[in-house]
């Protein structure tokens, strides 16, 4: 078995069924104005991954590895944002709201952008996730499927959002995920820690860790 060195040990590298997903890359949580300013962020912590994860996407494409992009976001009528994922945290911005961005996580606004610098090629798949995980109401289940995919690199913004509860929800449902350490981040560096000791504890309970240096090294690339 070729595995990648990864912590709490060697994840189980079958390479025809492994993807990349990227967790929203988006303008609203990484650039000043948008949403993750509006809960009251500090966002310069997230821009400084944007060239990690530029380079594992394309290490990545350069190995026939598939890249999938979600976005967090919502239809302009907001059917699909219930009240409580709206009015939490009283922000000074909600979702929906006109911000400097554009509506604020709506689809197709300005600040829902993924960042020109990590943006999915033409035929590459971006899943638009009214959660925070990426199964809950999508259709990247069925895509996976289709594609015969069975393990995932996860990369992307924030780390004990979005991305770990996207890993628990993959793990539930059968795929091995491999968190990239350093192309990952949070508002909080101490959670981020706490995300990574979570995830790879109890023997890999939610899944592995490795550095994107580490990733790309066992792909060749
Ligand atoms: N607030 C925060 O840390 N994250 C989110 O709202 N969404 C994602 O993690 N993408």
């Amino acid at each position: 078995m070729t595995g990648i060195r990864a912590l709490p040990y060697p994840f189980p590298l079958r390479r025809g069924e492994l993807a990349l997903i990227v967790i929203d890359m988006q303008r609203d949580f990484v650039e000043p104005g948008g949403f993750g300013e509006s809960l009251g962020n500090d966002v310069g912590r997230l821009s400084a991954i944007v060239p990690t994860v530029k380079r594992l996407i394309e290490g990545c494409r350069a190995a026939g590895i598939p890249v999938i992009h979600t976005q967090e976001c919502h239809r302009p009528d907001l059917a699909d944002l219930p009240p409580a994922k709206r009015n939490r945290g009283n922000p000074s911005l909600r979702i929906g709201d006109q911000g400097p961005m554009g509506r604020i996580l709506i689809a197709g606004a300005p600040g829902t952008a993924i960042l020109d610098e990590v943006a999915p090629l033409p035929g590459e798949l971006v899943i638009q996730k009214p959660g925070k995980g990426a199964f809950y109401a999508t259709s990247l289940q069925d895509e996976l499927r289709k594609r015969h995919l069975s393990q995932l690199i996860v990369a992307g913004v924030t780390t004990e959002v979005c991305v770990q509860t996207t890993m628990r929800e993959a793990n539930d449902r059968g795929y091995e995920c491999l968190l990239a350490e350093d192309a990952t981040e949070s508002y909080f560096p101490e959670f981020k820690a706490a995300t990574l000791d979570m995830i790879r504890a109890q023997g890999a309970i939610v899944g592995w860790t490795a550095s994107v240096d580490t990733i790309l090294e066992a792909l060749d690339v």
